[in-house]
């Protein structure tokens, strides 16, 4: 070979690697070449071109995403059609399609809900075509999505014949980001909102995020952090939010805020924000005209009140329900809905913290408007690795409930563990709270489908940033992912929808698809086992949350510290909840209560959660609980280094840079898991003072060696 060929090789093997490379950026929304050349041909030969019909922003947002879909998929500049023609790709809301009153569709065509969409092949005007369409615009622009999602897979679309329609139907993202770009508990960069720049500046990533958004059914979000700066609701602000709305409607995205509870008081110049007070309300109506006449679709509020600081109704002798109802009446002219969280406890009330939402809003069931929902976080203390469901699904049936999963993982390793959660969020929507009887799932009172209610929604706490790709870890965008595909439909399983993000972001080879899914499916589990196993919960790093302290004690608020949690001593280890200890069980109904009182059916998932026990105590393998405890630990940690031996072997099968992304990511997992792991079980043993089994090999370092870290920066 000469000089020259030697050059050309290298450029073209550079050019070549930049061009497979991929940060992320594009998310499941690649529009590469179909890879396989059997389907490639196939696509080719049933595609022949493509229509839109009718005209506004959100038609044009699918006929934008058709476009660029196909061409990219298929490879060639697939031509925009006038007229019926074979092979022609046709989308619009239903009465706009010609001829489809001449096919037998009724029926399915009856099934569409709102915001849903059919997609099929059909006969129109006598040409063989496949239709996508719905009722109302945004079901055409996220049957439009599915549509290219079926073609991303590998999907055979000659027999397609699909009609969905949303389970839920306020699905939307919390994003906890600060005016000044800080994300709390992001761990992707900082906020993807340029509040310094809007209104007059627009980024393109908007765009990008809205369309990430509606490919998967997301139709609200949250702008701000729940822990609510004021000045969001000066006019300066509100300019700012309507641009970024502007940019969402086109997506079937309306925008929400967090609002402060004092705002009247902070920005208002009035001197209480008593929601009984007439000023206070009138304060409220106009702030909700003002925001009305920039936004025409605002979607509502989000508070949280009298929790960790934040002021509340409770501040002047009211109750969370007349906070609610004041704000839901400023909004209910314009259409608009308040979310009122249900995250509230308090360190001076000496109860258990698992008990005291319930216990505070239990009692304002059917108190609320029709245009509040109460917002409740999955579990009862705060998005731990595991915890059971909160008790107020099923305790609260006069009122719509919403869900609020994390997206971003504040206690699952921020951004730099593999943890998908599609089976966390699922193994929550499948318990069965016996409201009702069998069959009572919190799914069912989430879809409002158990409470017969008209308003039903799901939230998910977003973990993205600035980050190139988004999220942080490459794998963190299928959480993303999973959430969406769950919010509007949670009867999916976690499983089929992580093969639908594998192909839609890795590859459709099955090589990858089978180990990756395997992969994911495991992982939380082991998260599980390395960081909080048996049920242990909430001993985790003072502040930042980050790394193992189950250690941290003697706290201005003890109800921070893990001591309070895990109960550990010489004897024992866990926290009774049973009706001999918090009886936090006596918030859930008998048949539940039942099966976690009694340690015969009490999972030992949830077994720390419910029970304190011996250290001698014979777990189900037959060892003692502390050698299980040691155990479990063990497993979790070892886990780890098997998903990065799955994950070795996959080079070369998926893109480079993705590759060594996750690599070094999972070598971080590997140190973070042991870390978890020894700091754990050294602390557990100062007290259990019994020997790690031998089999499992002996921490390197001492205890006091994990207790001296910190961690002065770390993302909080
Ligand atoms: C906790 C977070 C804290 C949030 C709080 C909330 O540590 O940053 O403000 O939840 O949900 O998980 O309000």
């Amino acid at each position: 070979m000469n000089k020259h060929a030697v050059v050309f090789l290298l450029l073209a093997v550079i050019s070549g690697a930049t061009l497979l490379a991929d940060d992320g950026y594009r998310l499941w929304l690649k529009y590469d070449v179909v890879s396989s050349p059997k389907t490639l041909k196939a696509y080719r030969q049933s595609v022949k071109g493509w229509m839109t019909v009718g005209d506004s922003p959100v038609l044009r947002a699918a006929e934008q995403e058709l476009e660029r879909g196909l061409e990219g998929l298929l490879g060639f500049s697939v031509p925009r059609l006038s007229k019926l023609k074979k092979g022609l790709v046709i989308a619009g809301i239903s009465r706009d399609i010609p001829f489809l009153d001449e096919t037998d569709l009724e029926d399915r065509l009856g099934r569409i809900g709102p915001e849903g969409f059919l997609i099929r092949n059909t006969i129109l005007g006598g040409k063989d075509v496949i239709i996508i369409t719905a009722r109302e615009e945004r079901g055409v622009l996220y049957g439009v999505f599915r549509f290219l999602q079926l073609l991303q897979t590998h999907q055979n679309i000659d027999e397609v014949d699909m009609v969905s329609s949303p389970r839920v139907q306020l699905r939307l993202l919390n994003h906890w980001d600060n005016l000044d770009r800080t994300v709390e508990r992001g761990y992707a960069g900082f906020s993807l909102w340029d509040w310094h720049k809007l209104p007059a500046y627009i980024h393109p990533y908007y765009y990008d995020y809205a369309r990430a958004n509606a490919s998967i059914g997301i139709n609200g979000t949250v702008l701000n952090n729940v822990n609510a700066n004021p000045l969001i609701l000066t006019r300066q602000y509100l300019e700012k939010v309507a641009a970024l709305a502007d940019v969402f409607r086109s997506y079937g995205i309306r925008v929400y805020l967090s609002v402060r509870f004092s705002a009247p008081t902070d920005i208002g110049g009035l001197s209480t924000a008593d929601p009984l007070d007439e000023q206070v309300q009138a304060w409220w109506r106009g702030k909700a005209e003002e925001i009305y006449a920039l936004i025409p679709d605002f979607g509502g509020f989000l508070v949280k009140a009298n929790s960790e600081g934040q002021p509340g109704p409770q501040g002047f002798g009211r109750s969370h329900a007349d906070g609610a109802n004041m704000l839901a009446d400023a909004l209910k002219p314009f259409g608009g809905v308040v979310m009122w969280r249900a995250f509230v406890y308090d360190h001076n009330v000496k109860e258990d913290r698992a008990k005291q939402a319930y216990n505070e809003f239990k009692p304002l069931d059917g108190k609320f408007r029709d245009n509040a929902l109460v917002q409740v976080k999955n579990g009862p203390i705060d998005f731990q690795p595991r915890e059971p469901f909160h008790p107020l699904f099923g305790g609260m049936p006069q009122t719509p409930l919403m869900m609020e999963f994390q997206i971003t993982q504040e206690y699952l390793g921020f951004s730099t563990h593999l943890v998908y959660l599609g089976t966390l969020y699922k193994e929550v929507l499948a318990m069965d709270t016996y409201a009702r009887g069998e069959g009572s799932t919190v799914a069912r009172v989430v879809d409002g489908s158990l409470g017969g209610h008209a308003l039903s929604g799901i939230a998910g706490v977003a973990n993205t940033g600035t980050d190139r790709n988004w999220t942080g870890h490459l794998f963190a965008q299928a959480n993303w992912f999973a959430f969406g595909r769950l919010a509007w439909d949670h009867e999916l399983s976690a499983e089929e929808i992580a093969e639908k993000w594998i192909r839609l972001t890795l590859s459709n080879d099955p090589a990858v698809i089978q180990p990756v899914s395997k992969l994911m499916m495991a992982s939380r589990e082991n998260t599980v086992n390395y960081m909080t196993p048996l049920g242990l919960h909430h001993i985790m790093g003072w502040g930042h949350h980050y790394g193992p302290a189950p250690w941290i004690k003697d706290k201005h608020r003890d109800d921070w510290t893990s001591v309070y949690y895990h109960r550990a001593d010489n004897n024992g280890i866990g926290f009774d909840r049973t009706a001999t200890g918090s009886d936090a069980l006596g918030q859930y109904y008998p048949e539940v209560r039942q099966y976690f009182t009694s340690l015969a059916s009490c999972p030992e998932e949830y077994l720390l959660w419910f029970h304190r026990l011996d250290w001698d105590y014979r777990t189900k393998s037959g060892r003692t609980l502390w050698e299980e405890l040691c155990h479990r630990y063990h497993a979790g940690a070892e886990s780890v280094r098997e998903m990065q031996a799955e994950w070795d072997a996959l080079e070369g099968r998926i893109d480079q840079e993705s590759f060594q992304h996750v690599r070094s990511m999972l070598s971080i997992q590997v140190g973070e898991a042991e870390w978890w792991r020894n700091a754990c079980v050294l602390y557990f043993q100062s007290l259990s003072q019994r020997p790690i089994p031998p089999e499992l090999g002996k921490p390197d370092k001492d205890l006091q060696y994990y207790q001296n870290l910190s961690f002065p920066f770390a993302p909080k």
